[in-house]
């Protein structure tokens, strides 16, 4: 008897030469940072993210190591909501408006309105995504006390998702980072992608802002810390 031939190939490919400890290696992957209808055509709708689409299937097309997609994925009384604290259930007195801000446990948090709904059309990938060669999809916000900018953790360090486990398995040593928003998601993932360890880039035409004040502030934080810049033409040059 001949051994069935597996059609599915496993979801992480665990590579035996891992490069760990290889100052040589490059593993570059891609991560795709929350492309879906709230931001770009929903109630918080990024301006130019449509244009986008393109661009990142360029990405995408590109032999990456991995490609690894992320999604806000909010449970409908989520903490960042302005609408939540306005039951009564959740604060008497204080009502929020999208945009507020209020201070949790040492973190900031802005108000936001209802966004990325688990399972709504508007948690949903943009249509004309090439999503299906994604090697995983990170969702993050699912707990209704906790957000989440990042791709790697909550805004207070305390949960992890499984993004950080998923780059040290694949043996990443360089991650680009494209999607939206600029000054928000993708921001807080490219900074603690550099505490993570990972030689980080921003794909500057592959990310749009929600304010121009908001993102020329992130461009200069990110800097800062290391994060570093390049192009759609430049990665097609490269990989
Ligand atoms: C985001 C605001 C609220 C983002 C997520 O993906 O940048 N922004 N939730
Ligand atoms: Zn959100």
């Amino acid at each position: 008897m001949s051994t069935p031939i597996s059609t599915t190939p496993p979801l992480i490919q665990i590579n035996d030469d891992s490069p760990k400890g290889d100052k040589t290696a490059f593993v570059p992957a891609l991560l795709v940072i929350d492309m879906q209808n709230d931001f770009v055509y929903g109630s918080l709708a990024v301006p130019g993210g449509e244009s986008l689409i393109e661009r990142i299937n360029t990405l995408i097309d590109l032999p990456f190591k991995a490609r690894i997609a992320t999604r806000d994925f909010h449970p409908d009384n989520h903490v960042s909501f302005a609408q939540t604290h306005q039951k009564p259930t959740f604060s008497k007195a204080t009502v929020f408006h999208p945009g507020d801000e209020e201070e949790k446990e040492g973190a900031q948090l802005t108000m936001w309105p209802i966004h990325c709904v688990a399972y709504s059309g508007g948690a949903d990938f943009v249509p004309g995504l090439k999503t299906t060669t994604f090697d995983a999809v990170v969702h993050k916000g699912t707990h209704p006390r906790i957000e989440s900018y990042s791709a790697f953790r909550d805004v207070w360090g305390k949960t992890e998702t499984e993004l950080p486990g998923i780059l040290e398995e694949l043996g990443v040593t360089d991650v680009y980072l494209a999607g939206l928003a600029g000054d928000y998601c993708v921001k807080y993932t490219a900074l603690d992608a550099v505490d993570y360890g990972y030689n980080t880039w921003l794909v500057r035409d592959g990310i749009k802002s929600i304010s121009k004040e908001e993102s020329d502030k992130s461009f200069a934080q990110m800097e800062k810390k290391g994060v570093k810049f390049t192009t759609i033409k430049e990665l097609q040059k490269l990989l």
